[in-house]
């Protein structure tokens, strides 16, 4: 019988309750979510783990040989060592790189250091690595090279904040989902609104609205259409509809669409007038008086694959009714990925309907579990970082670049940059080794500087590329306060399990490094972790008693439940717009919508919407080598490869690889069957993954999604006589490109692909278990 009390906590994939249970942890979603992600469950047998890591490492390498540009990384061995040795030496290196001796003006010793470590981390307010990694560096670099965007959004963040105003406009606003629920006729999904990836939130959700919202506008008469590689990025809902052009040509389609619109006279030109500006710089391109090529409904055709009929067809549904026009992140996750979200934009333009509930367009309500949720009344505790100094920063996806060429120009957002010289990288908690593409370019990039320090909770491939690994709690293991941006409650994140080994909380580890550099007040300012919540949390609690709502003071509410939080009244900033176009313009340069743009021309790209043919994709020249597209989207049993091993994320895998998958007609084509081995290659490199067949996949596609934790092993494939570099594991981050997506974002366009799919035939090799991806001596 086990009496232990349950306990609360949270993640990015959900708050939750657990109590120990022998080992490991017994976990129960909340009762209050109507669609809990089982992704929570991964946490159950963590705190264990062989992959752990409870004492800190040094790289063999960089003990004997000291600071400096190192090719061994990624192939080296790591030394136990005990935390007072550990802590000098990163002292010492962080010191002899001008850490704790700032001058009074001029550039910071931090102009050599990238601190921009990118990651999801885990829930938590306070507890957040990077957050706590920026405020070390500020306190005792005076600063560092920070990075600008995410690898989620950065072509379409730059785009919208020029075209449609500041992010916030374009991520949480409405329509909310129960607008959706009650009022849309149409729901135009362009990469689907899959149950997926809004499994997961940034700071975590305490309720998982959209399946319920999508069931009952379906219920209600809501035809879904789901515009995807993939038919079940769209859950099966009655009337719903699955399109399935070639990947990477949603713009054709919303071209072919818009000029059907513009033939049968059914653009909203009332809407198109008071709120947009540019209609008529971009009319002439559409009709092909500025190239010759009208983008008609056959012209969309032959680019797409979806017949002409169909692409009318939807266009005349789309006008007849209230639609909402919604376009998830993973389509600007690509090359020129500004052009299908700005088309998007436009298309739902000219069907005007913005001002209807239930109707418009969304930027990311497909993807993440926050969207489409009203906001809250109150604002959130948040740990100050300290000012940074230094004024470099990389669009994020540039860090190979960034450590490879120092000094090489680039452009971003129209202007001409340099990339600085970095001796040091600092990384806490984020895995450029799970979510950077051209895995084996980072690996020669991460060569480079003299030093890299990294804190994790595990031996990822990210630790196994640095020189000094500090060895990081897991958030179960410390306390802290959940809660996040459209989420009505709070959560206090209670202690589920004592630290694995000697496994410290980052702030520990910072704080000790500050004391040790001199610092160490104007880090901590004489609080502890306790301290800081208390004080973080004192800006909600004082906004709550304001409203004269209950507001527990920190220690009852450690000790109590979930605090419920008040959502805001005030009507959305595309309502306020609506209602005043002048009076509440949107912060654009124009104050509207701009479908043509002066500011993108001027930075070099054409002024509106346009269909480019990207490198990579199943109609052009590079498909003959590479014949299939991959489709590397986000993973169904886990966060990125956050907890690989758990038991859900495992239950995906077979035989311990990552499943790939593919129409049973392409494979029949191929003599493939279910449960083969297969080799995904390119130019890049190669990946091994099981097959899995699927009619839910287009022809030509296939999907493997990101995740894997990387194992790179130089192999021979079957019946060839030269060795190549094959992840085992199945990360598709060896064959992605590592190209910007274009010269205005320099964003991540990892999401698509061409590779060649092989049988692999004789003997297979081994995946290489999470244990083992970070070589360790005993200390
Ligand atoms: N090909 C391709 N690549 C992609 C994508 C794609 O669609 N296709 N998607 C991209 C996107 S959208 C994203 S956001 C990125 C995600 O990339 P990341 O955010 O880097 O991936 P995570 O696996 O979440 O990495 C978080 C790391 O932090 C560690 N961690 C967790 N909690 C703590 C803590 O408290 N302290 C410390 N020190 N460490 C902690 C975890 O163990 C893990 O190693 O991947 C991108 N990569
Ligand atoms: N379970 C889980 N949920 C997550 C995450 C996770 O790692 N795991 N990561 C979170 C993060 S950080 C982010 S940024 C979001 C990402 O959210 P998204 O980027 O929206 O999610 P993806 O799964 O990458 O892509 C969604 C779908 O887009 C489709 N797609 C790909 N290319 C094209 C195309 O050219 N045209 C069309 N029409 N469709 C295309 C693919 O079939 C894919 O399944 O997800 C979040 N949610
Ligand atoms: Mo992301």
């Amino acid at each position: 019988m086990n009496d232990a009390p349950f306990r609360f906590h949270s993640s990015h994939w959900g708050a939750f309750r657990a109590r120990a249970q022998g080992a490991g942890l017994e976990i129960r979603p909340l009762d209050s979510d109507p669609d809990p992600s089982p992704i929570i469950h991964n946490l159950a047998t963590a705190l264990d783990h062989p992959a752990r890591l409870g004492r800190p490492l040094v790289r063999r390498g960089w003990l004997a040989d000291g600071p400096g540009p190192d090719d061994r990384r990624g192939s080296d061995t790591y030394v136990e060592m005990d935390w007072d040795r550990a802590l000098d030496l990163a002292a010492g290196e962080l010191a002899r790189l001008g850490a704790g001796t700032l001058p009074e003006a001029g550039p910071m010793p931090g102009a050599h250091v990238f601190g921009g470590s990118y990651g999801w981390s885990s829930a938590g307010r306070f507890h957040h690595a990077q957050g706590l990694l920026h405020r070390f560096l500020n306190s005792v670099f005076g600063g560092y090279v920070s990075s600008v965007n995410t690898y989620s959004s950065a072509a379409g963040e730059v785009v919208m904040e020029i075209v449609y105003g500041a992010a916030s406009l374009m991520t949480k606003d409405a329509p909310y989902w129960d607008e959706i629920a009650e009022h849309s006729d149409m729901v135009l999904a362009f990469g689907g609104l899959p149950l997926r990836p809004m499994q997961v939130a940034p700071g975590g959700a305490s309720a998982h609205v959209a399946r319920g919202a999508m069931e009952r506008a379906a219920r209600r008469g809501c035809r879904f259409v789901c515009v995807s590689p993939l038919s079940d990025d769209l859950p099966d809902l009655p009337g719903a509809r699955w399109i399935a052009p070639r990947p990477a040509t949603d713009v054709a389609l919303m071209l072919g669409m818009a000029w059907h619109l513009e033939e049968q006279d059914l653009v909203n030109r009332d809407y198109l007038a008071r709120y947009t500006s540019g209609y008529d710089r971009f009319l002439p391109y559409l009709k092909g008086e500025t190239d010759g090529i009208p983008k008609t409904p056959s012209w969309a055709a032959a680019i797409t694959g979806i017949p002409a009929a169909t692409i009318r067809e939807l266009a005349a549904q789309a006008a007849a009714g209230r639609t909402h026009v919604s376009v998830t992140y993973s389509l600007q996750r690509a090359e020129n990925g500004e052009q299908p979200i700005w088309m998007a934009l436009v298309l739902a333009s000219m069907l005007g309907q913005g001002k209807l509930k239930g109707a418009g367009f969304t930027y990311s309500l497909g993807s993440m579990g926050d969207r489409g949720r009203r906001p809250l009344a109150v604002p959130l505790p948040r740990l100050p970082q300290g000012r940074n100094r230094v004024p470099d920063f990389i669009p994020v996806a540039r860090i190979s670049e960034l450590l490879l060429h120092p000094g090489k120009a680039y452009t971003y957002k129209g202007e001409t940059r340099h990339y600085a010289d970095i001796r040091l990288v600092y990384w806490a908690g984020g895995n450029p080794f799970h979510h950077h593409q051209d895995l084996q370019r980072l690996t020669r990039a991460f060569a480079r500087p003299d030093t890299i320090i990294v804190h994790d909770s595990v031996g990822t491939a990210t630790a196994a590329h640095a020189d000094i690994i500090f060895p990081a709690t897991l958030t179960a293991e410390r306390e802290d306060i959940g809660a996040a941006g459209n989420d009505p409650l709070m959560i206090p994140m209670q202690r589920l399990g004592q630290p694995f080994g000697e496994a410290r909380d980052d702030y520990d580890i910072f704080a000790a490094l500050a004391r040790r550099l001199g610092c160490g007040e104007g880090y901590t300012e004489g609080l502890d972790a306790r301290g800081w919540q208390e004080r973080i949390y004192q800006r909600t609690q004082e906004a709550l008693a304001r409203m004269g709502l209950p507001a527990p003071d920190f220690a009852d509410f450690m000790r109590g439940g979930p605090v419920a939080l008040p959502l805001s009244d005030t009507p959305s900033r595309m309502d306020r717009f609506h209602a005043d176009p002048e009076g509440s313009a949107l912060p654009t340069d124009s104050g509207r919508i701009e479908i043509f743009c002066p500011r993108i021309a001027r930075a070099g790209l054409p002024g509106h919407p346009v269909w480019m043919e990207p490198e990579e994709w199943l109609g052009g020249a590079l498909a003959d080598r590479f014949p299939f597209q991959l489709v590397a989207n986000q993973p169904q049993g886990k966060l990125h490869s956050q907890l690989d091993f758990g038991a859900v994320s495992m239950q995906t895998k077979r035989r311990g690889r990552e499943v790939a998958r593919m129409n049973p007609t392409d494979a029949a084509r191929l003599g493939l069957t279910g449960g083969d081995t297969i080799l995904l290659r390119n130019d890049r490199g190669g990946a091994l993954a099981v097959l899995e067949l699927s009619p839910r996949v287009r022809e030509r596609v296939i999907q493997l999604s990101t995740g894997a934790w990387y194992a790179p092993r130089r192999l021979t494939p079957p019946g060839e006589s030269r060795e190549m570099t094959i992840c085992v594991n199945g990360n598709p981050n060896i064959l992605t490109s590592d190209r910007g997506a274009s010269i205005l974002s320099q964003g991540c366009a990892g999401q698509l692909t061409l590779v060649d799919v092989t049988k692999w035939t004789g003997e297979v090799p081994e995946p290489v278990p999470h244990r083992d991806i970070l070589p360790r001596l005993p200390g």
